[in-house]
Order: structure tokens, then sequence, then C-alpha cells
């Protein structure tokens, strides 16, 4: 069977992760997000692969070309975002008689594939506790509706996993603009299930969605916690490595370091001295965290350098971000209450307690800068030495 996988969102909510990347190519746990769905596609055994690409699309064909594990890639161009209906509605060019149809966004194990292959007509669906923000499966066996963000309640939720035989692009056509004024999915499939039988497939394995970008940080603990573990690279004396600590090939850590699993570290970087990395950490390949620096619950991404007295704490910091001695970043508010940012021209509440900056690619602060909770920087910007920052930073700013 042919996948089609939706990777041509603009995935606005995540900046400014988003700023350089599109969303499919966000690292969870050191790898893109499509590069796991990818994964799990070719060990469920299939062997044709399309991507709508769209907003950076580019990124992902070159990254990828047209082969990935010996199953086949090609490339579609959504040329202007008309919402999911519209975005599905592309695998149509195709003569294939199934498709199965995956949002490029999500993490699942291969199981989530390997359960729905064999029907006919089929959604995936994932138990949430508080299915609000989720659109809920109606129907036992067989769907009866997807009901989008119900108040307090829980159940199955679609995980964005579906089988469909081509009759449904018949329906996309007919469905009429949503409030927000998009072709919706999941119209479609609610007038589909009037007319045939669409199977709820219940899947029990890790299922992670990732919205907002603090979402990165949940998956990633959740990602960890089931993660197995490789020690590669050089371990001097007197280090501690407590529980579950990977290491890739080539990276040093260096006396005196501390650090407690579960925690992922790349290809290639440099660990210590002396430094202090807490559960539920993930640094990527060619990064530096050095001498009197704690990072605790948070993402470094590719060739970023936390190198002299720093504190990292439940945060995400891009790929080749540089913090200058002693720029330190705040994760609690005094009154411990949920940390709450703007995104998009709205206040979310994040629903955290904790939560540090999250950091857009290339972004260097000088000396002794302080970062408060929930501070959002994009890529490029410059912080000059001693800043007091929060809030909005935008790209390729500079703050004196
Ligand atoms: P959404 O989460 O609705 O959109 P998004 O990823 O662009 O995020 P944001 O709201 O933050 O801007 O998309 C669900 C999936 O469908 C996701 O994998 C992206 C994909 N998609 C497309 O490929 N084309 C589209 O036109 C839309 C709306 C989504």
């Amino acid at each position: 069977m042919r996948a089609f996988i939706l990777a041509a969102g603009e995935g606005t909510r995540m900046w400014p992760l988003t700023d350089t990347r599109p969303k499919p190519l966000i690292p969870l746990a050191n790898k893109p997000i499509i590069e796991h769905i990818l994964d799990a596609l070719v060990e469920a055994g299939i062997e044709k692969i399309s991507i709508l690409i769209g907003y950076e699309g580019r990124q992902i064909a070159e990254r990828y070309g047209y082969s990935y594990k010996g199953a086949k890639i090609d490339y579609v161009y959504q040329n202007e975002r008309r919402g999911t209906g519209d975005a599905v509605l592309y695998a149509s060019k195709y003569n294939d008689e199934k498709f199965l149809i995956l949002n490029g966004d999500l993490y699942f194990e291969k199981s989530a594939i390997s359960d729905i292959l064999g029907h006919d007509n089929a959604v995936l669906g994932v138990y949430k506790d508080n299915a609000e923000s989720y659109g809920l499966l109606i129907g036992d066996e067989n769907l009866e509706e997807i009901r989008e963000k119900v108040p307090s309640s829980s159940g199955l939720v679609n995980a964005g996993v579906y089988v469909f035989h081509r009759e449904i692009f018949e329906y996309i056509k007919r469905v009429e603009l949503s409030p927000r004024g998009e072709i919706e999915f999941t119209d479609a499939i609610n007038m589909f299930v009037k007319e045939h039988d669409v199977k709820i497939v219940k899947y029990n394995g890790l299922w992670l969605d990732i919205g907002y970008p603090w979402h990165l940080l949940d998956a990633t603990k959740a990602y960890l916690e089931k993660m197995k573990c490789e020690i590669g690279g050089e371990v001097e004396e007197n280090v501690v490595l407590k529980g579950k600590v990977c290491i890739g090939e080539g990276t040093k850590i260096m006396s005196g370091t501390y650090i407690e699993g579960p925690v992922l570290i790349g290809k290639n970087c440099k660990i210590g001295p002396n430094a202090y990395i807490r559960p539920y950490t993930v640094i990527g390949d060619d990064c530096h965290i050095g001498n009197s620096s704690e990072v605790k619950a948070s993402i470094i991404m590719n060739g970023s350098k936390v190198p002299h007295f720093n504190y990292v704490g439940d945060s995400v910091i891009g790929e080749n971000c540089n913090l200058g001695a002693g720029t330190k970043v705040a994760n609690l508010r005094l009154d411990e209450k949920n940390i709450r940012v703007v995104v998009k021209d709205k206040i979310v509440d994040t629903g955290r307690r904790k939560l540090g900056v999250i950091m857009g690619d290339y972004v260097h602060t000088g000396i002794n800068v302080s970062i408060d909770v929930g501070t959002m920087i994009g890529s490029y910007a410059a912080i000059a030495p001693g800043a007091k920052i929060k809030g909005i930073v935008s790209t390729r700013s500079r703050v004196f």
C-alpha cells in the first residue's frame, strides 16, 4: 500500500523552532519527527511513500531524496495551504486503490502501522484521559463520527493515521469550508461514515503529538523512558553515570561530570569537565556542555554550546546556539503558577509550572544574560551581555 504523509503544514504554533525548518524536521531524540515515521513505515513493510510538502519542503526532499532504507519516496507540492482535507486530496493523482494516510508531525511505533494496515477503511484511535483538545472517536467498533474538542471528555481520539479507499476523495470534494476557512479532512470522514463502514483501530503504543514547542519536552520525556541505550564515546575517570545514559560515538565525557539518566547525548560532543546533566535531557551532535554548567530536562540541538557557568532547565535550545558565560534561564515563577506564553497573538497557558526558554537556531547570548520563564527567542537573535529578557524576542533581532 502507498503511504501518503502530510508534511506541508506551516507549524506556526511551533515558532521559533519552525523559523528555519518545517515542523516534520524538528528533532525528537536527535532524529527528525518524520524520520521516526519513515522508520515505522519501512519496518511495517511499506515500499511506496509519497510526502506532501509545502512550507520549507525542499529541506525534506533534499534530506531524504528518492529512497529510504529500500522504500521508494516521491514528493507532491501543496501549492496553497487550504486544510487537511485539501492536503489529502493531493493523493488522488496516484492510481492506488487504497492509501495509508498519516500526519507528518506525530510520533508512533511500528505497531500503529501494522495494526491498521489489514483494514479497508479505518482510523487509528489512541486513548486520552483528557481528550478535549483532540478529535474524539464516537462509535464502538465502527466509527460514527469524529467530534472535535469535546469539553471534559476522555476516550479514543483521532491519532492522525488512517487507511482509506480512494472513494474518500469524492467526499473531500464535497466538503464545505469550516468556520476557520479550511477544508477539514475530518468533515469528509464524517460524511463518508454515513455510507461506508470505517473501523476504529485501537492502538496502545507510544503516541506523541507535538502542537506547541513545550510539547517537545513532554514527548522527549516519554520517549526517553522507553529508549534503549548504547554507550559509545569516551568516558574519563571520575565521571558518574546514573541510570540510562546513551552516549554517541566520538563524544568525550570529561572528569567531574555527573549525569543522571535517562539522558541521550549525540555524537562528537564535549561534556565537562564538571558538568551536571539531569534527567530527560537530550543533547544533539557536536555540542559542548562545559565547566559548571547544569542542564535539566532540556533539549540542546546539534552544534549548540552551553559552555561555562550556565543553567538551562525545561528548555529547548535550537541548533548552533551559543550561550555566553553565566547566561542563565529561569524555569519557575516566584508564585509557582502555570507559565503562560503568547502564541500567535494569544495568551496560552502551557499547563507547566516549569518552563524555561524556547530558543530558535543560531541565537547568541553575551555573558550573564538572564532569561525569564517562558521566553521565546527567534532564530539568529543576538542578546547583549548582561541583558534581562522575557516574552518574545523576534527573529534576527538585537537586544541590548
Ligand atoms: P495542523 O496541525 O492542522 O497544521 P500545522 O502543522 O500547519 O500546524 P499549525 O496549526 O501550528 O500551523 O496539521 C495537521 C497535519 O496536516 C500536519 O501533519 C500538517 C498537515 N497539513 C498539510 O500537510 N497541509 C495543510 O494544508 C494543513 C492544514 C496541514
